[in-house]
């Protein structure tokens, strides 16, 4: 196939495959296993791009409260019921007093914290609270051996961050057609909020998050796309993160080292390549989670293009005898649109293959910022277990 109309048949593919992100499924376009779309299919933008780099955006559950959860309309308004045995009577039409609004709590609800998942992001974690000073995001660069360039990351510290302190660290890796910049500038991931809650209320210490540029090319005209060339800057990333970013941040902020200390996770392309840096690196990450992992580690062919694969399948497990994370979290929505059952695929490699790890799904979720939301509060709430 020509060059030309292979590109153009790969940008009507994506376009097609974004445009259903979050839709219901009588609304998306079909699209079969061989790649070809309907005719409905429009020009990918930019912001479908984002919507593939760090989850598509989710409604701001939260709002701004001292601390406390404020009640749902539903748990506000007391349930109708036909009769006192909620089952007989004609309902009778009656004056109903307005219900006056609870006067909040100066304390939001604790979490319980065991090794337990829990599938959703409690709202409690996610709200912006004014008893909570926030981190802010700053943007670095560092010179990279292994891409031969100077590159880009964000970084986010705590508010009261001080080289009196030193503080374990996340390094979190965005999505296809990410930058370092897909996390940082959508604020509905809530991620300052989930670590800042989750630090300000003791369940963990204060945690930087470092947000790279997880396209480790030695080319800067190099772009990604839906093709085997193009992502293995992706899985070139391993040797970036290991070799350049990482010594550069322990070198230039005030870090714990060490695995128990340093922490893992990625969407999407980001879950993929958290997946096999985990494998590869066990030794250097004491917790882990890899949300809606792309396929790609192992060969497959999804709608989007033909995986030669990183990894034989044998080889999706750790090295006999490695240092393992403590935590190795694999999760995905039950809904998800984008990589479909792929995630779970890894558990069942992984749990074939010897390899222990956590899987849970969350319901409803799709390739979108509820499963990111979910799987950062369980990665929290493992590593608050565990360093309980
Ligand atoms: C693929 C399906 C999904 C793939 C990548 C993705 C490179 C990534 C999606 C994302 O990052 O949101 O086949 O191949």
């Amino acid at each position: 196939m020509k060059k030309e109309v292979f590109a153009l048949l790969t940008a009507v593919v994506l376009t097609t495959m974004l445009c259903s992100c979050g839709k219901s499924e009588s609304e998306k376009e079909t699209m079969t296993d061989n790649g070809k779309t309907n005719e409905a299919a429009e020009n990918i933008t930019e912001i479908d791009k984002d919507s593939f780099a760090a989850g598509i955006k989710t409604d701001d559950e939260s709002s701004v409260t001292d601390g406390a959860t404020t009640p749902t309309p539903a748990e506000a308004t007391p349930a109708v019921t036909d009769g006192e045995n909620g089952t007989d009577a004609t309902p009778e039409v009656t004056a109903v007093e307005p219900i006056a609004t609870p006067i909040p709590t100066a304390e939001p609800t604790p979490l319980i914290i065991n090794d337990e998942i829990e599938e959703k992001c409690p709202a409690s974690v996610t709200t912006t609270r004014k008893d909570v000073a926030y981190g802010a995001y700053t943007h670095g660069t560092y010179y990279s051996e292994t891409c031969g360039m100077d590159r880009g990351y964000c970084i986010l510290l705590p508010a009261d961050y001080s080289t009196d302190k030193k503080y374990p660290v996340l390094y979190l890796l965005h999505g296809i057609f990410g930058n370092e910049y897909s996390f940082s500038q959508d604020s509905s991931n809530k991620i300052k909020e989930i670590v800042g809650n989750m630090a300000a209320d003791g369940y963990i210490d204060e945690t930087i998050i470092v947000c790279p540029d997880m396209y480790a090319t030695t080319n800067p005209a190099q772009k990604p796309g839906f093709d085997g060339d193009s992502c293995l800057p992706y899985d070139n990333f391993i040797n970036d993160l290991v070799n350049d970013l990482m010594p550069h941040i322990e070198s230039e902020y005030s870090v714990l080292t060490g695995r128990e200390n340093t922490y893992l996770a990625g969407f999407s392309m980001g879950g993929r390549e958290t997946i096999y840096i985990t494998l590869e690196k066990p030794e250097l990450f004491g917790y882990v989670c890899a949300i809606s992992a792309a396929p790609g580690i192992v060969a497959t062919t999804d709608k989007f293009m033909t995986h030669p694969g990183t990894l034989e399948e044998s080889d999706v497990k750790f090295a006999d005898g490695a240092i393992t994370p403590e935590v190795f979290i694999l999760c995905c929505g039950t809904r998800d649109s984008v990589v479909g059952q792929y995630p779970k695929s890894y558990h069942e490699l992984l749990e074939a293959n010897g390899a222990e790890h956590i899987w849970y799904e969350i319901s409803g979720a799709d390739h979108d910022n509820n499963a990111i939301k979910s799987g950062l509060f369980n990665l929290f709430k493992q590593i608050a277990n565990s360093k309980k």
